[in-house]
């Protein structure tokens, strides 16, 4: 091989090793064979030869140009799949294209969320409390400050059986339950009421990226001697400092339930797209998290407690929203999808 070609392809291989990106690669591509690069430059050198010794050398260009070229797009090949991995690498924990690896079974996002819920509130004195999911006309609205015919249905379109019961439409279901069965410690003993109920709920809804007809609450109440919204505050920090451990942005507005007055919606900063609006949001920047209040008197009394003598706070955390917002799942639809590859990401936590 001729020794100028020889020095230039040798000169061309060190440059290559040291080549990161596509844009040096080019650079490197112009140096070499582009029209005043160095490869072109040796054709020059071409006038002096007899007609033989110019074949032979015209041929090794030939060869060197086909073999840098070559070159190239094999390094080019390289940096595009390590800038693809580099993206890979950056995307957050959720990813939808993930395949599956192995099958071993793992909680549910949800099922995660609530039993960090669980513990919360558990640790700060609160029982934890299992409710039906079918239950009667009186338990979800009746007994809740909403009477038969009470335009205030008309917010939970509601699954209704033959035989009169219905498929809960809000663990606030539980509630008169939860006063009967520890009213009468209350009432005896001074013993507040501190009590968390999670539970499936359902209702007749269009579905989106923040609705399903099919979701999960968890409900909390707090009766007792001079509870007042100071303690519900309180309990509704803590919570969500547990559950995010770290600084979120969350906004108290006022908000019409029939059973609780005051009553209030706690939203949650769109942690989706970090309250700038989108679909998970419905472009408000903003999520409906837990509404909560102070429970009606009309609803104490139902409940054989004295509103008079007793006081309280009651909220309904939506657990599905809670577990979309700290998993960073865009569309709560994907917890109903089955799609295992998708919802065992999530395993290692708890
Ligand atoms: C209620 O269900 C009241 N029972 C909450 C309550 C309890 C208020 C105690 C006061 C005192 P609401 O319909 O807004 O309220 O639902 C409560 C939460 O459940 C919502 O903020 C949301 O996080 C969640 N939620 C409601 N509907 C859906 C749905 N279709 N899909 C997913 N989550 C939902």
């Amino acid at each position: 091989m001729n020794e100028e070609i020889r020095d230039l392809r040798a000169g061309f291989l060190d440059k290559l090793k040291e080549i990161q990106s596509q844009r040096e690669l080019e650079d490197l591509r112009v140096a070499f064979l582009g029209k005043k690069g160095q490869v072109t430059a040796l054709l020059k050198n071409l006038g002096g030869l007899s007609e033989e010794a110019k074949r032979s050398f015209g041929r090794e260009v030939n060869d060197l140009k086909r073999e840098i070229s070559e070159q190239l797009a094999m390094r080019m090949e390289s940096i595009r799949q390590e800038d693809l991995q580099r993206e890979l690498d950056a995307v957050p924990t959720f990813d939808v294209s993930m395949p599956p690896v192995f099958r071993r079974g793992s909680y549910h996002p949800i099922t995660l969320v609530q039993r960090q819920c669980e513990n919360v509130f558990r640790s700060m004195g609160f029982t934890l409390e299992d409710y039906s999911e079918v239950v009667t006309d009186y338990e979800c609205f009746e007994s809740l400050n909403i009477p038969k015919f009470h335009p205030a249905r008309d917010m939970q379109d509601t699954y209704y059986l033959d035989n009169g019961q219905l498929l809960k439409t809000q663990t606030s279901a539980a509630q008169n339950a939860i006063y009967r069965k520890y009213g009468p410690r209350l009432i005896e003993k001074g013993e507040p009421i501190k009590a968390v109920f999670p539970g499936r709920c359902f209702r007749n809804e269009s579905t989106d990226a923040c609705h399903e007809n099919t979701f999960f609450q968890m409900e909390g109440v707090m009766v007792g001697r001079d509870i007042s919204i100071s303690n519900l505050i309180f309990f509704m920090k803590t919570m969500l400092s547990e559950v995010f451990r770290r600084d979120i942005k969350v906004r108290l507005r006022p908000g019409f339930f029939p059973f609780v007055e005051p009553g209030f919606e706690l939203d949650i900063n769109c942690l989706i797209c970090g309250g700038s609006g989108c679909a998970s949001c419905k472009h408000s920047g903003w999520l409906e998290l837990c509404p909560c209040g102070m429970i009606h008197p009309n609803v104490l009394r139902e409940g054989g407690i004295d509103p008079e003598q007793y006081t309280g706070f009651a909220f309904g955390l939506g657990l599905t929203r809670l577990a979309m917002m700290k998993y960073g799942i865009a569309d709560l639809r994907d917890f109903n999808s089955g799609l295992l590859n998708r919802l065992d990401q999530f395993t290692g936590e708890n």
